[in-house]
């Protein structure tokens, strides 16, 4: 399976702070942002990743993540020029897919907790079929696209936004697609807010009986970044976690090391050129303590 991370946007809720930069290389608390999703992304277990970015933050990008094999994976790069609509990543990212499962992450969505990466992997092994969203329990739903589920517990129904919602399960941003993704967000039209719509597009295999929702317990944490005091909330809490536990949360380089896919010379290696910051020294006892 490939990856799709989508760190384009405009950051409007953040300004003035993301008028210079995107908001995905903004720090949550000891690293930036996109390191989050990026590990996400390898708990599904996908080797190759397409980064997707405005224009004008590319070089940033390629700057701080460079070709992936500081994590034993591939990196590509495209660029979204307006932010249409998250769908648009499956029609931006179509030859790099060539036809192939897929998870797309927004580059903004934080995941932490116990029996993530297990529930991340099993969906992932069965990606070949249909589609499958993750749903989170909120307490604001009506921000979100919201699940709507019958009387047997099945989707019956995606809200956008809706004034009432018809549950308290959030669909959150990540997305596991098979190879028709490309497809069918090509025959998608924008919505009235000129956007191809991702709920529009996780309706159209719901429409085919394609749709599968992975509820997220509550022993996870689904973080938002969006505003100023979001992401203050965001850094504080992976602050205590990291502090009381000593332990990292969605630290890429370990994610990818006990994947098996980077050796202890590579970690080593990284250890040393990030030697001065705890982030380093961090990094150097993962290997000690093996
Ligand atoms: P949003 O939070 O919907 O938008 P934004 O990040 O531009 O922020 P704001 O609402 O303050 O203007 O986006 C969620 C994530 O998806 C975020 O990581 C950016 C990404 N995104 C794109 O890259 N392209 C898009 O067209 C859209 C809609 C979102």
């Amino acid at each position: 399976m490939k990856g799709i991370l989508l760190a384009g946007g405009a950051g409007t809720r953040l300004h003035p702070i993301t008028k210079g930069v995107s908001k995905q290389l903004l720090p949550l608390f000891d690293k930036p942002m996109v390191y989050y999703p990026l590990s996400t992304l390898l708990w599904t277990g996908a080797k190759e990743i397409l980064v997707i970015t405005t224009p004008e933050d590319q070089l940033s990008f390629k700057r701080l993540l460079g070709d992936g094999s500081w994590l034993g994976v591939k990196l590509y790069f495209e660029t979204q020029p307006e932010p249409k609509g998250i769908s648009q990543a499956l029609l931006i990212g179509r030859d790099f897919l060539a036809g192939e499962p897929c998870a797309l992450a927004l580059g903004d969505n934080i995941f932490y907790g116990q029996g993530l990466p297990e529930s991340l992997g099993r969906v992932s092994e069965a990606s070949s079929q249909g589609a499958t969203v993750f749903a989170y329990q909120v307490h604001d739903p009506e921000r979100y696209g919201v699940m709507e589920f019958d009387e047997n517990g099945n989707p019956r129904d995606i809200q956008e936004k809706p004034a009432k919602a018809p549950s308290t399960w959030a669909v959150t941003g990540l997305y596991v697609y098979d190879g028709t993704a490309s497809e069918r967000a090509s025959r998608l039209k924008p919505s009235p807010r000129g956007e191809l719509e991702i709920t529009d597009l996780n309706l159209d295999y719901l429409k085919s009986g394609n749709l599968k929702v992975e509820k997220l317990g509550r022993g996870i944490a689904w973080l938002d970044t969006g505003t100023p005091t979001a992401m203050l909330q965001a850094s504080m809490f992976i602050q205590a976690i990291e502090e009381r536990q000593g332990l990292q949360v969605c630290c890429p380089e370990e994610v990818a090391y006990r994947l098996g896919l980077i050796n202890d010379h590579q970690l080593l290696q990284q250890a040393k050129a990030l030697g001065k910051s705890d982030y380093g020294k961090y990094l150097l006892s993962i290997l000690e303590k093996n």
